[in-house]
């Protein structure tokens, strides 16, 4: 169902309707936009508090510069609801995040306005600065390019990298800094004190002071000036001596900071800024949430991607269940951490800036020198937790599977070569649904089981999840353990059971079976399970195996399998190459043996987003996908060869 749009916004099909907005019609546009977003939030879901708080920087921005020409890059992209609407996707923005509908992040193909294609955090400064640059040597010197990037994005490590590059370069670089003192969770850091010194200090708010005047006097120079700037640029520096700004000491002009929800302002600043060259910074303070009651007044974690709510009472609304639920297994890993570390004083946890995601929240609030946020930085929690494990502790990192992708290097280089015993817990592994393709865990099978020194293990519920967590804290003076399990509930309602130690790389059997033999990893399995049972009922028996370790693979079990059945199929929630069907078959190329093997998992595309459930069927490996497989498998003639 389309939202109706407020009157003004109805008439803006394009950015070029900004254009012509008086101040009294650009901040009449901002309510209506943020009403908007509000208003479809509340009905579809999705993210919240980060759009809000950028309406009026995205109205000013679309008002000064001349999208599509002129470059907006967005960091992670979650904020960019307001852009969306502007830019030709009001009509279909209830689609939002739906299978089929437009992404929750800017997109290329989406848009010609969607300069860059984000979901990650902290791509903006590189990409945009990447534009700059190429526009300078296809001499579009009058292009601009603009990062918009979070005080949270800016902890990760790219972003400083492609500070330093900007910073010798003369490119025409605009970065601006939507300074909300917030991540998902409070943000964290030396960086974000120092953010809050620069916008309360003194010698700041004069030196901001000198530079707005010479702002207010730029407009009236125009083409001026970028003279002028420089004539007093060295007076700027004077002072900035006297307190030294990380910005500038990168070679990076630094304005602000200004309130980012000040419309007219903000008009006013692009404007001035938009007539000096080279690479720049400007610091906004916005608040999460901004013109929401609710979430203003409330967590902005929870105000982040609050699902949907009464818009009116700002009751988030929770899913009411007769019977207990499975706990989601984000909850059983930060339960089970907690209760793991309460035992054993050598475990530390880590999380790259996913508290409330992770569930590790629950062990920094009992423990919080025992459990760590560092950022978004994946790449620095990993070389951070190899630090742990060489002086003996035993460190659970936690990573969502995609994010992981960042840190790959960091993997091999400094925990897997030096065989480092550190334990990584991958969370939203497989599909990750409404964020698709830049959030869905698909690779870490592949890109981990090619490791020396890796275990590679995925629980099959929540129970399993428990026992390998207990195992993975057990003495253990080398290799690096990996758990992999997906976003949402598990399976098993009682699921506190005593811990019980596994053995590494044992699968186990389920059921055994007449003719087909399915094996699975992980949670995935389920379904297989669902598989076996309904057609049991036609009378059909077919074997299960839950192999719960993809490395080491439990050859046994293999050996016993391939001995007993020439049909096979392997499921997997994660790409089918190099996965856990391509582990199976390498097992059996490598012992020769000949049988029919059908893989199940994610094919070699970029799969879209939607809900998991309408992504496992796409791929075929949903209940009916396996069901079909398993049909077809058993009206294959193959001759039996052991
Ligand atoms: C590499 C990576 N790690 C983690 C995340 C998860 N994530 C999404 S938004 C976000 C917080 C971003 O904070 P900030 O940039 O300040 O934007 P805000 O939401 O406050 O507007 C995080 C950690 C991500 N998108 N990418």
């Amino acid at each position: 169902m389309l939202i109706t749009p407020g009157k003004l916004l109805a008439t803006i099909t394009s950015p070029a309707d900004l254009k012509g907005l008086d101040a009294a019609q650009l901040v009449q546009l901002c309510d209506e936009l943020r009403q908007f977003i509000i208003d479809n939030v509340s009905i579809y879901g999705g993210h919240f508090g980060a759009s809000l708080g950028v309406v009026e920087m995205t109205v000013a921005l679309h008002h000064v510069f001349n999208a599509p020409y002129d470059q907006i890059v967005w960091d992670v992209g979650h904020q960019a609801y307001g852009h969306k609407i502007l830019t030709g996707r009001r009509d279909v923005f209830h689609t939002n995040r739906f299978y089929g509908g437009i992404s929750g992040f800017p997109k290329r193909k989406e848009s010609e306005y969607d300069a860059f294609g984000v979901g990650h955090s902290s791509t903006s400064i590189s990409a945009a600065l990447g534009m700059a640059m190429a526009s300078q040597y296809l001499k579009n010197e009058d292009r601009q390019h603009i990062a918009i990037i979070g005080d949270g994005a800016l902890t990760g490590g790219m972003a400083f990298e492609a500070l330093n590059h900007a910073g010798v370069s003369d490119s025409n670089l605009l970065i601006i800094l939507n300074d909300n003192c917030m991540s998902i969770d409070p943000n964290v850091g030396a960086l974000k004190d120092y953010l809050t010194d620069v916008t309360t200090s003194k010698a700041y708010n004069k030196l901001k002071d000198e530079v707005w005047n010479l702002l207010g006097k730029l407009s009236k120079f125009g083409k001026n000036a970028q003279e002028i700037v420089s004539k007093i640029e060295n007076g700027i520096k004077s002072t900035l001596l006297t307190q030294s700004n990380l910005f500038e000491s990168l070679n990076l002009r630094y304005f602000g900071p200004v309130d980012g929800h000040d419309v007219n302002h903000m008009v006013a600043v692009l404007n001035d800024l938009k007539n000096i060259k080279g690479p720049k910074i400007l610091h906004c303070v916005t608040v999460k949430g901004k013109g929401y009651g609710p979430a203003e007044a409330g967590s902005a974690t929870t105000w982040h991607a609050p699902g949907t709510f009464d818009k009116i009472t700002g009751e988030i609304h929770k899913k009411i269940h007769e019977t207990p639920q499975p706990p989601k297994y984000q909850d059983v890993f930060g339960l089970t951490l907690l209760e793991l570390a309460q035992k054993n004083d050598k475990i530390i946890g880590i999380t790259p800036a996913m508290p409330s995601g992770s569930s590790m929240n629950k062990m920094m609030k009992e423990m919080p020198d025992r459990a760590i946020d560092v950022g978004i930085a994946e790449q620095h929690a990993v070389t951070f937790s190899a630090g742990l494990a060489t002086q003996g502790l035993i460190p659970f990192c936690n990573i969502y599977s995609s994010f992981m992708q960042r840190a790959y290097d960091q993997v091999i280089h400094d925990v897997c070569i030096q065989n480092l015993p550190v334990n990584f817990c991958l969370d939203r592994a497989g599909f990750a649904g409404a964020d698709g393709p830049t959030h869905h865990g698909a690779y870490d099978i592949t890109y981990f089981r090619c490791l020396p020194n890796m275990i590679v293990a995925a629980p099959m519920n929540e129970v399993e999840l428990r026992n390998m967590m207990y195992t993975a804290q057990l003495p253990r003076k080398e290799k690096a353990f990996s758990i992999r399990y997906p976003r949402g509930q598990g399976v098993i309602t009682e699921w506190k059971m005593p811990f019980e130690k596994m053995e590494i790389g044992k699968g186990r059997k389920l059921r055994g079976g007449d003719e087909v033999a399915i094996l699975t990893i992980g949670h995935i399995g389920n379904y297989a399970s669902a598989v076996c049972e309904r057609l049991e009922l036609r009378n059909i028996a077919i074997a299960h195996y839950d192999l719960r370790f993809v490395k080491p693979i439990d050859e046994e079990l293999l050996h016993e399998i391939f001995l007993a059945y020439s049909k096979i199929i392997t499921v997997e929630d994660g790409c089918i190459q190099g996965g856990f069907g391509s582990a199976v078959l390498e097992f059996m190329a490598d012992h020769q043996y000949n049988a029919v093997v059908k893989r199940l998992g994610i094919p070699d595309q970029v799969v879209e987003h939607g809900e998991q459930h309408e992504l496992h069927h796409e791929c075929n490996f949903d209940v009916a996908g396996i069901e079909q497989a398993t049909l077809s498998l058993l009206e294959l003639n193959v001759p039996k060869l052991h």
